[in-house]
């Protein structure tokens, strides 16, 4: 089956709003987290989080891989090569889960994100469970929570970049999955289009990283612009701010993607490690009728932050 993305990935709207409104507090003291059993420490592995309600953070570690995917690898695509070394210089901070919608909430509440609060409903049941996936959010929804954080905190938040989350959802695996060249549904939430939705984050095993849902769950949104390959692409983890920009990368897969795997127990291609997607662009007939632009059930993010 083709990526569920053309279907169910409306447009991406890419203007950077300024948030109205918002009531910033103070960092919470270091002293305040070691309170609450967190962990300031920076080193690689540890956890942390800098605010109550602020999503939990994992630092990962400086390292060197190959971004991408070889020709022989079964459900690749052409847009995942050439193959490229890509060195991540510096430790960086990745959140363990995607954004929940109470992690949101605190956002909305404080007054920033500009007020907007992701319909919950869909196929006539609720969504919006404190600690399901944020949904329904475009990457202009999501400057403004970015900004709020940073603000909220004192540090630097923002999407990861594309090479950030391949370098994180491989964790130091070369297979096609971080969990050996097959994943089953024991080890995502995918394949359940008909009967499923995103479920809690962090209901499935992490990956070595420690990290939760890098596959599967909710597909997740990166800083780059679309590119149809890797030739010309940074190889220091930076972001890819040229090329189709009306168009931001998603990464990871979701919970519809390849029903047939739900089924037959097909290995689904868009979970890959090496998968790549994206949003369709702003004249999108959808965003024209109903004005959704990006927002989409099967889309949304974590954060990312420097160090
Ligand atoms: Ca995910």
């Amino acid at each position: 089956m083709a990526s569920f993305w053309p279907m169910l990935v409306a447009t991406a709207a890419f203007a950077i709003q300024p948030m109205a409104g918002a009531i910033l507090s103070a960092p919470a003291l270091a002293e305040d987290l070691e309170d609450q059993g967190l962990n300031t420490d920076y080193a690689p592995g540890n956890r942390f989080r800098d605010c109550p309600g602020c999503p939990e953070m994992v630092v990962l570690p400086p390292g060197t891989f190959l971004m991408g995917s070889s020709d022989t690898e079964a459900g690749r695509r052409a847009n995942e090569g050439p193959v490229h070394r890509v060195t991540i210089g510096q430790p960086f901070a990745l959140g363990v889960y995607e954004v929940t919608f109470a992690e949101w909430e605190a956002c909305v509440e404080d007054g920033g994100c500009d007020g907007y609060r992701p319909k919950r409903r869909f196929f006539g049941r609720d969504w919006g469970h404190p600690q399901y996936p944020l949904m329904r959010v475009d990457p202009s929804d999501i400057e403004p929570y970015l900004v709020w954080l940073s603000k909220r905190t004192g540090e630097r938040y923002r999407l990861p970049t594309e090479a950030e989350w391949e370098y994180a959802a491989r964790a130091g695996t070369t297979t096609p999955y971080h969990t050996g060249d097959t994943v089953s549904q024991d080890q995502a939430n995918y394949g359940r289009y008909f009967v499923g939705r995103p479920v809690a984050v962090g209901s499935y095993p992490p990956n070595p990283f420690g990290l939760h849902d890098m596959l599967g769950n909710v597909a997740e949104w990166c800083a780059d612009c679309w590119n149809a390959n890797y030739a010309g692409a940074p190889t220091d983890g930076s972001a890819w701010r040229s090329g189709n920009c009306d168009r931001h990368v998603l990464r990871g897969g979701h919970w519809a993607s390849d029903a047939e795997g739900f089924r037959t127990g097909v290995t689904p291609r868009d979970l890959r490690s090496a998968s790549r997607g994206f949003g369709p662009p702003p004249t999108n007939w959808i965003r024209r009728r109903v004005k959704v632009g990006g927002r989409d059930v099967v889309i949304g993010f974590r954060v990312a932050r420097d160090l």
